[in-house]
């Protein structure tokens, strides 16, 4: 039985839509809303998709309640305080988007690289994602985004290592016998992985979490290796040292499968337990044990799986850290069984159409047809760098969507100074005020996820997800792709793809060739990719080598370090007497970077923004728990409260992210601390690698 129709928004009887849930998360979960009347009920998890389960997370079971928030733009509007004040007027749609006209095409006229879109993963659809943007802008030779805020060092240490964004099927987790958990907190950020890894955990296996933090998901592990950040590829290569030592190793896997194998050896073998114990922070012990472990089990034919996230890839050596993580498995020959082998993202296996569906061809059209690109971790420094040979213009617009930088860049001071420049026109479209929504010129609201079409890959899982509009738009709301559609008309932009509709952007995401029919995913709401059990069994490795690369020339040829190695932090714990606190900021679990932030039932649960900290770096600086303290470095500092925390081993504290500055209690947030230095691959972010001081608040 399908209960959809064609047009769900035309129907007044009680009934559910099919949908997918738009946010940065590795779960993409299947979504049901119940629509009575045109409102939107109920949304649940659909019992139908297999990783969703019928279960979403506390937030996304919240989000009608996000969607129908009294604080949503409904209007398009335009600023008339002082930027950043937040005081707009409402305006109509035609006013709003000649305005941006009249604005952008002189900037165009002269140089229209000086025009920046600024966007990230508000949304991960494919379609209110680039699809349409993508289009406008390639047309008008505006500059390019380098999309690197979140994944993009620990995505190029997985392509140089395995040859891209590939890895284990999630469902097989529950068949491992030995999972680690390395950099990732599952039950707060990946909470329908650890379904299957709980399903592992009684039938026997062992789970080993891999965290400076003592995360909720360490808490349900039988071991933590509370690491010091930015030590992840000493740990893999002290594990490695003692593979070799014991010789737990799948010969006959290394001789056909690896490229490089005796070079990682003896690397390898600089690294014993004891030298990178001192680096992790931790007892030599700890790897010894985590060694035997994975080496004993895989020995056994029993299968070793690894579940990455990103969190050890936002320090300097973050693409070396989880290149050297890439390589373990195959030195025991994990990749043999299913449920054996690494996943850190499974989004490259994914055959999106991205030419049809952003156009670079248009970029032939505009005026630049190779425009420059900017850094979006950078975007402090960049609004803030004048004209000139290497850089090109100033930016002189920034076009917002689907992303909060003023909250989630670092440096935020600097952040915050360039978009406060009078001479930059911004655009921002988004369904709240947030904090850079506060800075924009031209502010237009955006639709919700209930309210427009989308299709959807997913990087934890392989499956397509299509999301149905269940409501019709908002007030006078408007999907990403109809605003950029309308600017696209005004401009003057006559190809015919200006005019493909939402529906048929999602069909074009995949061609017919790929495998994945419309049909299912108009009568399912979502279809499973025909991908190998084990992909790496036999080799096949989507590298230049065909092997799993220890080795990588690739790098070797740009002048980097051709084997993985600890690269330690430009913030390295014990190296400052000023700043003697490492800090990360990992994601808070009821909010989504800095999505959800607004909602008042989940801000709640949050309470305020937190400083986690040890007991003894709490008593060494006369803090108590629940006081106000002031955490600060040469950057800048952020008023928080104290949670003083087994949480928190000695020496790292926990800033625990991402609030909305302005509903922090001295108008920043912990972005205020983090630098806009760069990991060693992929131009990211390196948001942990951050040394900090803390001290109690005088008033
Ligand atoms: N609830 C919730 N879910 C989310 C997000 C959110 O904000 N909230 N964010 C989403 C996003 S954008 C992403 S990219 C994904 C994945 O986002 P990630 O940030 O990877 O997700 P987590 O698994 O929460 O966090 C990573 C873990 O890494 C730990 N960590 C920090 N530094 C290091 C280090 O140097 N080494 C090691 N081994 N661990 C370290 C942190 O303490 C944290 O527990 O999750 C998504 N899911
Ligand atoms: N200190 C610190 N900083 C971090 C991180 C960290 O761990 N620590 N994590 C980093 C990571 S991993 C990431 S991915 C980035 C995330 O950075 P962003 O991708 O900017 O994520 P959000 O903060 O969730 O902001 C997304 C915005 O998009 C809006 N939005 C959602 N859907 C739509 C839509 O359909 N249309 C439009 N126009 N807008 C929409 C939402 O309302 C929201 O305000 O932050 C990074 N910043
Ligand atoms: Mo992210």
């Amino acid at each position: 039985m399908n209960p959809q129709t064609p047009d769900a928004t035309a129907v007044n009887t009680p009934h559910t839509v099919r949908g997918a849930c738009p946010h940065d998360c590795p779960d993409t979960c299947a979504l049901l809303t119940t629509v009575v009347d045109g409102i939107a009920t109920k949304v649940q998890g659909n019992p139908a998709h297999a990783h969703t389960n019928g279960v979403l997370c506390t937030k996304v079971s919240r989000y009608a309640e996000r969607t129908y928030s009294p604080e949503r733009l409904l209007y398009p509007m335009k600023r008339t305080g002082p930027k950043g004040a937040g005081q707009f007027t409402r305006i109509s749609w035609d006013e709003a988007l000649d305005t941006i006209v009249q604005r952008l095409k002189p900037i165009a006229a002269r140089d229209a690289q000086a025009i920046q879109p600024y966007s990230y993963a508000g949304t991960m659809g494919q379609v209110q994602g680039e699809a349409m943007a993508g289009r406008f802008f390639n047309r008008l030779g505006a500059a390019l985004l380098d999309r690197t805020i979140c994944a993009s060092a620990g995505g190029e240490g997985l392509n140089q290592t395995l040859g891209g964004k590939v890895g284990m099927r999630v469902e097989f987790f529950a068949e491992s016998k030995l999972i680690l958990i390395w950099g990732s907190n599952s039950i707060g950020s990946n909470l329908h992985f650890w379904r299957y890894a709980q399903a592992a955990k009684r039938a026997g296996a062992k789970l080993i979490c891999i965290d400076p933090r003592k995360t909720e998901t360490a808490d349900k592990c039988h071991e933590h290796i509370a690491l010091l950040p930015g030590t992840d590829a000493a740990l893999a290569l002290g594990v490695m040292h003692e593979l070799i030592a014991h010789d737990w190793l799948d010969h006959d896997y290394l001789a056909h499968h690896t490229e490089g194998w005796s070079k990682l050896r003896a690397r390898a073998m600089l690294w014993n337990p004891e030298r990178a114990a001192a680096v992790c922070g931790i007892a030599p012990e700890q790897i010894r044990s985590l060694a035997r472990d994975y080496g004993s089990t895989a020995m056994a034919a029993e299968p070793v799986a690894i579940r990455m996230n990103y969190g050890m890839q936002r320090v300097k050596g973050g693409g070396n850290a989880a290149r050297a993580i890439a390589c373990l498995p195959a030195l025991v020959g994990a990749w043999r069984n299913r449920a054996g082998g690494v996943l850190l993202s499974s989004s490259g296996q994914f055959p999106v159409n991205k030419a049809g569906l952003l156009r670079p061809d248009l970029l032939a059209q505009s005026a630049n047809s190779s425009p420059r690109m900017v850094n979006m971790s950078t975007i402090g420094l960049d609004l803030l760098r004048a004209a000139s040979p290497t850089f090109g213009p100033a930016i002189e617009a920034m076009i917002v969507y689907n992303s909060n930088p003023v909250a989630v860049a670092p440096q935020s001071a600097q952040v915050v100074q360039g978009f406060a420049r009078e001479d930059l026109f911004t655009v921002v479209l988004e369904q709240f005020q947030t904090d850079t929504a506060d800075y924009a010129d031209i502010l237009l609201p955006a639709t919700t996820q209930l309210e427009h079409w989308d299709i959807h890959t997913s990087y934890g899982h392989t499956d397509v997800l299509l999301n149905r509009p269940a409501i019709a738009p908002l007030g006078e709301a408007k999907p990403n792709t109809q605003v950029f559609r309308e600017l696209a008309h005004r401009m003057g932009f006559d190809d015919p793809c200006f005019a493909d509709d939402d529906e048929m952007l999602c069909r074009t995401a995949f061609e017919t060739s790929s495998g994945v029919d419309f049909d299912v995913l108009l009568r399912d709401g979502f279809a499973t990719l025909k991908l190998p059990d084990a992909p790496f069994a036999q080799g096949h490795f989507p590298t230049p080598s065909g092997k799993c690369e220890f080795f990588s020339q690739r790098l070797a040829d740009q002048g980097q370090d051709g084997l993985p190695d600890h690269v330690p932090n430009y913030e390295a714990y014990g190296e400052s007497t000023a700043y003697p606190l490492a800090m990360i900021s990992p994601p808070a679990r009821n909010f989504l970077n800095s999505t959800f932030v607004n909602v008042t039932s989940l801000r709640a649960i949050e309470g305020e923004p937190l400083l986690e900290i040890n007991a003894i770096d709490a008593t060494a600086r006369g803090i108590t728990h629940g006081q106000v303290v002031r955490v600060f470095n040469t950057r800048g500092s952020y008023h928080c409260k104290v949670d003083v925390s087994q949480r928190a081993r000695p020496g790292v504290v926990h800033g625990m992210g991402i609030w909305w500055r302005k509903l922090g209690l001295d108008g920043t947030n912990v972005n205020q601390l983090t630098s806009q230095n760069l990991t060693d691959m992929g131009h990211g972010p390196t948001f942990y690698d951050c040394l900090v001081e803390v001290e109690p608040c005088s008033e």
